[in-house]
């Protein structure tokens, strides 16, 4: 059994219904238990500045999963909630990324975890750290460590 952190966003067709929709599919996926999901922040776009803000959040899962079925699992979600994406870091309908997997370093073609952006993402770093404050990434080391060398570049908690 694995604890695994999954990062989400949308900016595009009701974006809150999106996260919180998508939450409630990952109460679906097989051998997965929903731990938690943080509240669901605000953040303007990192990337392209021509697109609407971002909702994000963060959810803990507790798997047997291996990671790529986890990841086959999350990418079947964005599918069946109308994921188009033409631009990288462009607007998304649902974005679910694979943040953590337990204490495990992969970096292949397919995937690499801890999701290497983490560091400079305020909107994945302070939900994370809403439901997982000592949490220590691999790699990255402590979580509060990282948050403090983030700012919140206008990260905000949604009313
Ligand atoms: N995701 C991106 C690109 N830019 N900006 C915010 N605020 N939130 C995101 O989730 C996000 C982004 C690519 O996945
Ligand atoms: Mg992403
Ligand atoms: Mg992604």
């Amino acid at each position: 059994m694995v604890t695994a952190y999954i990062g989400l966003g949308s900016n595009l067709a009701e974006q809150v219904l999106q996260v919180r929709r998508a939450c409630e599919a990952l109460t679906q996926l097989p051998e997965t238990r929903l731990l938690e999901c943080s509240s669901l922040y605000l953040s303007p776009p990192m990337g392209p500045a021509d697109q609407p803000d971002y909702v994000n959040a963060v959810a803990a899962l507790e798997t047997t999963l291996l990671p790529y079925d986890l990841l086959a699992g999350i990418q079947a979600i964005e599918q069946a909630q109308g994921r188009t994406r033409e631009v990288r870091w462009g607007a998304r309908t649902l974005d679910l990324d694979l943040l953590v997997y337990g204490d495990q370093i992969i970096s292949d073609k397919a995937l690499t975890v801890p999701h290497p952006g983490m560091p400079e993402r305020a909107f994945v770093l302070y939900p994370l750290q809403e439901i997982a404050p000592m949490l220590n990434i691999p790699g990255l080391g402590p979580l509060a460590a990282l948050v403090s060398n983030c700012p919140k570049n206008g990260l905000k908690r949604h009313a």
